[in-house]
């Protein structure tokens, strides 16, 4: 018992507080992201929910994401690389989002 309190303290020590990663919620609605810019941080979710009834995708305008989101699911992607990803869907080329991934 003492031992295993030691290591979860260990454990805990050991995971600096920054490291948490967190979800970053996108809606999708009549063919619009919301919110459609974005702020994570390296590590973080973004998860896009698609409230409409045809498929979406969430491509970069470089490479390095393209998320397949169908009709009325959810669909999620880890951001690992600081920087900005500006991104549309490429069914409608007018539905255009950006998240800016933070270093910590
Ligand atoms: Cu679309």
């Amino acid at each position: 018992m003492r031992a295993a309190l030691y290591l979860a303290a260990v454990a805990t020590a050991l995971l600096p507080a920054t490291a948490v990663a967190k979800i970053v919620h996108i809606e999708i609605k009549d063919l619009v992201f919301d919110p459609a810019t974005a702020t994570a941080a390296i590590g973080d979710t973004i998860e896009w929910s698609n409230g409409d009834f045809v498929a979406h995708t969430a491509t970069a305008k470089a490479a390095g994401m393209d998320v397949m989101i169908p009709p009325n699911k959810t669909a999620s992607f880890v951001v690992e690389h600081a920087g900005t990803i500006d991104y549309f869907c490429r069914f409608h080329p007018n539905m255009k989002g950006r998240l800016t991934v933070e270093a910590q």
